[in-house]
């Protein structure tokens, strides 16, 4: 493990104190995405950090690095820009459930089909916490929100299987709890060429957990130790038993084409087409 002074070099410290309430995940991910920047070797100056808006995109606001802080749900896009225009670059991706799955839910299953090389962290607390807390696509079943006071009734996609089956390259799984392995998971994504998804369920004990008797961190640490299970033991898992779980760990890794790859094909192709042409 890195020493913490590392970490410290990739914030941007005259940002701080930050926004979080006390007990929020968001802060443990965010050292964990550094983390993984450190351990994939990443030069500051080879990244560029991407987010929509809501508690989990200003961290996009402490890091050190070119950032974009863009409009609710359209960091895909911007970053794709990013990608295209430069794809010697990495660029990363850090946003809510509410953003990735909901408003731009179809800019996320476009980028996975297409296997575009950018790594998208999703902060999951199951809910739009910078607004008050009200339901996202992630919220889970017969839970309280203030847009859900009689328990959700809508089933919240499995955003992992979601990106699996929408072409994604890399996803995994992790939770806050589980601080020690989100490191390596999310550098393993930042290394995969293609595009990879990491989720991440984290606590807003604000208002998801005021609203779910989850009141204090801990509680909330302790139900995402609670619902998730590595992915070897969750497919022996039987169907029943796998209501309300989560599968964590590396779940899908597969090689296809990238697509600032093919893009660059057709350039080439269509300047030897250009130079073959009478003037
Ligand atoms: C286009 C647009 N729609 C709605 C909003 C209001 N808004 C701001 S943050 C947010 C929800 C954020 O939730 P999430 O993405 O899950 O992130 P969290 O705050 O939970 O980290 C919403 C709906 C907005 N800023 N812009
Ligand atoms: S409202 Fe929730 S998600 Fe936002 S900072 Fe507070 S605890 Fe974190």
């Amino acid at each position: 493990m890195e020493p913490l002074s590392e970490v410290k070099d990739f914030l941007r410290i005259e940002k701080f104190p930050h926004i979080w309430c006390a007990g929020c995940g968001h802060g443990i991910i965010l050292q964990s995405f550094l983390r993984a920047v450190i351990d994939a070797g990443i030069d500051k100056n080879d990244m560029v950090v991407v987010s929509g808006i809501g508690c989990s995109s200003r961290a996009v606001g402490y890091v050190d690095f070119d950032t974009l802080h863009t409009a609710h749900g359209r960091a895909l896009p911007f970053a794709t820009g990013i990608k295209m225009a430069k794809p010697e670059l990495n660029v990363a991706i850090l946003a809510g459930d509410g953003d990735i799955a909901a408003i731009g839910g179809n800019h996320f299953i476009h980028a996975a089909r297409r296997n575009i090389d950018l790594t998208v962290v999703i902060f999951n607390n199951f809910n739009y916490g910078m607004t008050g807390g009200q339901s996202s696509p992630l919220t889970c079943l017969n839970a309280i929100a203030p847009t859900t006071p009689y328990g959700n009734i809508e089933r919240p996609f499995d955003i992992c299987s979601l990106a699996i089956a929408a072409g994604a390259t890399y996803v995994a799984r992790s939770t806050t709890y589980h601080a020690l392995q989100l490191p390596e998971l999310i550098a393993n994504g930042i290394r995969h060429h293609g595009f990879s998804v990491i989720e991440v369920l984290t606590g807003c004990p604000t208002y998801y957990g005021k609203f779910n008797s989850l009141r204090s961190p801990s509680k909330m640490l302790e139900w995402q130790r609670d619902h998730s299970v590595n992915l070897k033991q969750y497919q022996m898992l039987s169907e029943d038993a796998k209501e309300g779980k989560f599968a964590i760990g590396l779940i899908h890794s597969a090689e296809r084409p990238e697509y600032t790859d093919e893009y660059s094909k057709i350039i080439q192709k269509v300047q030897v087409v250009s130079q073959k042409e009478p003037r």
